[in-house]
């Protein structure tokens, strides 16, 4: 979404702040940008958009808000970066580079703070690769689902109330702690197609 021609572009600023082991507290500030909240998802609006929150180049969620909690990190040196989207997930872009404000922290890890679970789902024209995969986790666990898409897409997972957008060529990660025992699904936001189911007991 190129904002090139417009005199006074959107700008994004990005303070980290360590609070803990694999815990990082983020502020940021947009200028000339209204956040909108990505559910219910929107059209693209002018003058309207969101957040996403990378980690070393993956995404890992989509905020309206100006504070987020990047939980789960693993130790040494992470980019972790602000970038403005329209509501339709689209990088807004000035002169060819992306709306984005970046910083670089490196973190420290003490035992008990690795993930337990790595997950790889694989969406081809929308559709899951091999069919909806079953996760299994205990309650407790750290869990990374890294999702792969040759489409634009927005994957919800329900309770735990996550959200990602993925993007062809990039991986976009979900993270969590899985607190809440049970079987959760996680949805594509645009056509309700079940991506992985997670169950934690
Ligand atoms: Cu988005």
């Amino acid at each position: 979404m190129d904002l090139s021609g417009l005199a006074q572009p959107p700008s994004v600023s990005l303070t980290a702040t360590s609070e803990g082991p694999g815990v990082v507290d983020l502020e940021i500030a947009v200028d000339g940008l209204e956040l909108v909240p990505v559910n219910p998802p929107q059209q693209h609006h002018v003058g309207q958009g969101h957040v996403h929150i990378t980690v070393d180049g993956a995404s890992v969620a989509m905020i309206s808000d100006p504070r987020y909690r990047l939980t789960g990190l693993s130790s040494g040196s992470h980019v972790i970066a602000a970038v403005l989207s329209s509501n339709d997930h689209r990088d807004y872009v000035v002169n060819g580079k992306p709306v984005a404000a970046e910083v670089t922290l490196t973190v420290e890890v003490g035992a008990g703070m690795v993930v337990d679970h790595r997950f790889d789902v694989d969406l081809v024209g929308g559709e899951v690769v091999g069919g909806p995969p079953r996760l299994k986790v205990a309650v407790g666990d750290l869990v990374e689902v890294a999702i792969h898409s040759d489409t634009i897409e927005e994957v919800h997972l329900h309770i735990y109330d996550m959200s990602v957008a993925v993007h062809p060529g990039s991986r976009a990660i979900l993270r969590l702690a899985a607190t809440i025992p049970g079987v959760f699904e996680a949805e594509l936001h645009g056509s309700g197609l079940r991506v992985f189911e997670l169950q934690v007991s």
